[in-house]
């Protein structure tokens, strides 16, 4: 047996430092990756991510610096942290990455090849892309739609007052739980933009299909996957998301699609609406002439329109959500932005998308709440197209690569009280989110940045505008500014884990 003992020996005293050599000196020599913590074999810094890895990524700043690398299981990943780190990457390398990484659960039902959110970077991504700027990020096109927004929030705004004199009436204390009417009313703005028409209804069973179908295919997407990170598990799919999220999936495309035919048919017997919206948009579109994408299919038009709900809808009643809770935990911005209001609008009239250029603390306190909580604190992950040097260090081709507008957002080297909510830092001052300031980016930066930008600011100040001049608001009796919970969690955007309650007395 000796000979079986000196093999041994000979392995491991030789072998191993050998290979662990040729794989260091590899490293060394070669390649330069940016710093990060060590990883553990096989599943590399998972660990490091936890359930809140925008506030994780934050912390392994001080640490490594504005550029992070980390090993997620097999998937190569680099965190970007800083202005100026974001200044370089859309400056030189918007192109090489320009690319999105498809998370596993979005191949459920050929999502991702309907979607531009996930497109690669080529002409279909283009076309799409073309297509809903020109709806989105034209104000005519946007002024076009004000009325129906008006319609929606008043409604909203009704719903409010009645809920909560009718919880007077009962002898409760007024309180009512924001986010529903929020996060409703949003879907009928999305939705009255998309397809002309509401498909939410707080007090009836219309459209609750679709709400539990989101929620759910949201739950579903919401989980960090292994096949993520360790692709060769796809097969697998051992926990199962894919194979739920395609459930939600095919309802939630099956509702749609019931809105597309129906239009599609009504076109076909020559009834025209008087206004057109997104959805004949897209249906009107007739190619670009190169030949190679002509008509879009019924399919990828019902999973695009599908996509502006699951992009518009949750971020912006969110965001509003966010704004109201820290103005009652900062009752001094609520004080000045009622005096805004009252001043420049005053009583007499309800605000509207006309006065929000007179409204500059409004846009501050939009923004400062954007700052704090940016929806997509980590944006939608892209991925590197070819091996790129980035800043000194080597980027392979396919890395993930990860900004962090919440880090970012806090950077003592941009913002003065990173931490706390002061809408006074932007007036006065021209720092915007539209992508020129590199240290203020909720909506992303250069060609994959949001293309609902200029949709969701109207939304969001609207809302804003309208709930405050409204209403009179209070936290609940058992609730002061200073123990208002505001903690928070990713679900499909950054949310709050306790909802917010909040007293509205109508203003007389
Ligand atoms: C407060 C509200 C919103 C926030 C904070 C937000 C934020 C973002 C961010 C950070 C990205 C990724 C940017 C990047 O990777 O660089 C994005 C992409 C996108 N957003 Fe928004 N968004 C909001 C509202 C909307 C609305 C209202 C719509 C549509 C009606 C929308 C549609 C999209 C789409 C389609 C993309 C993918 C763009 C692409 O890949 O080319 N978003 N959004
Ligand atoms: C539509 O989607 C398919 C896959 O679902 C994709 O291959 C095709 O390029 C898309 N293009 C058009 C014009 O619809
Ligand atoms: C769109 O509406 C806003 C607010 O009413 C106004 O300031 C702007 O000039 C309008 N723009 C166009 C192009 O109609
Ligand atoms: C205010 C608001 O809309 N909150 C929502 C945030 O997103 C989640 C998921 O859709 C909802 O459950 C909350 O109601």
């Amino acid at each position: 047996m000796a000979w079986l003992h000196s093999l041994t020996w000979f392995t491991i005293s030789f072998l191993v430092p050998l290979i662990l050599w040729s794989k260091f000196r590899n490293r060394s020599s070669k390649v330069r990756r940016p710093p990060g913590p060590p990883g553990w074999p096989l599943i590399g810094n998972i660990f490091d991510v936890g359930t809140e890895p925008h506030q994780n990524f934050h912390k392994l700043q001080s640490r490594y610096g504005p550029v992070l690398w980390l090993k997620l299981g097999t998937l190569n990943t680099v965190v970007i942290q800083s202005a100026t780190a974001a200044n370089e990457l859309v400056k030189k390398h918007d192109l090489a990455f320009s690319d999105r990484r498809v998370p596993d659960s979005m191949t459920a039902c050929d999502y991702h090849k309907g979607s531009m959110a996930f497109a690669a970077y080529g002409e279909y991504w283009r076309v799409l892309r073309r297509l809903s700027s020109s709806e989105l990020m034209v104000q005519k096109r946007i002024n076009d739609s004000m009325p129906l927004r008006r319609k929606c929030i008043d409604k909203m705004i009704q719903w409010i007052k009645e809920d909560a004199s009718g919880s007077r009436f009962g002898g409760g204390s007024g309180e009512i739980q924001l986010d529903k009417y929020l996060l409703i009313m949003s879907f009928n703005l999305v939705s009255n933009f998309m397809l002309s028409r509401d498909i939410m209804d707080l007090k009836s069973e219309m459209g609750n299909e679709f709400f539990e179908a989101i929620n759910k295919f949201i739950s579903w997407n919401g989980k960090p996957n292994v096949v993520d990170t360790f692709g060769f598990l796809k097969w697998l799919d051992p926990q199962g998301i894919r194979r739920n999220t395609e459930k939600h999936l095919k309802e939630l495309l099956n509702l749609v699609s019931g809105f597309v035919k129906e239009r599609i048919q009504e076109k076909q017997l020559g009834r025209e609406k008087e206004t057109r919206d997104f959805l004949d948009a897209l249906l009107e579109y007739e190619g670009d002439g190169k030949g190679a994408s002509d008509k879009l299919s019924e399919k990828n038009v019902t999973i695009f329109i599908l996509e502006m709900f699951l992009g518009g809808t949750e971020t912006t009643s969110n965001t509003t959500q966010w704004a109201m809770a820290e103005l009652l935990r900062n009752p001094d911005s609520m004080t000045k932005l009622k005096d805004e209001l009252d001043r420049v609008v005053g009583h007499s009239r309800t605000v509207e998308e006309g006065d929000l250029n007179e409204l500059p603390y409004l846009q501050a306190v939009v923004k400062e709440t954007m700052r704090l909580r940016p929806s997509l604190p980590l944006m939608l992950p892209r991925s590197a197209r070819q091996d790129t040097d980035f800043m000194g260090y080597n980027i392979p081709k396919n890395t993930m690569v990860i900004l962090n507008a919440w880090a970012i957002h806090r950077d003592p080297d941009s913002w003065k009280n990173p931490f706390s909510f002061k809408p006074e830092r932007f007036v006065n001052s021209n720092t915007d989110f539209k992508g020129q300031h590199y240290e203020l980016i909720p909506f992303g930066l250069g060609r994959r940045s949001c293309v609902g930008m200029l949709m969701a600011d109207r939304m969001v100040s609207l809302t804003l505008a309208r709930l405050i001049q409204s209403f009179d608001w209070e936290l609940p009796v058992n609730v002061s500014p200073e123990n208002l919970d505001m903690r928070e969690m990713i679900g499909l955007s950054l949310r709050m884990i306790v909802p917010l309650k909040a007293v509205p007395r109508e203003r007389k």
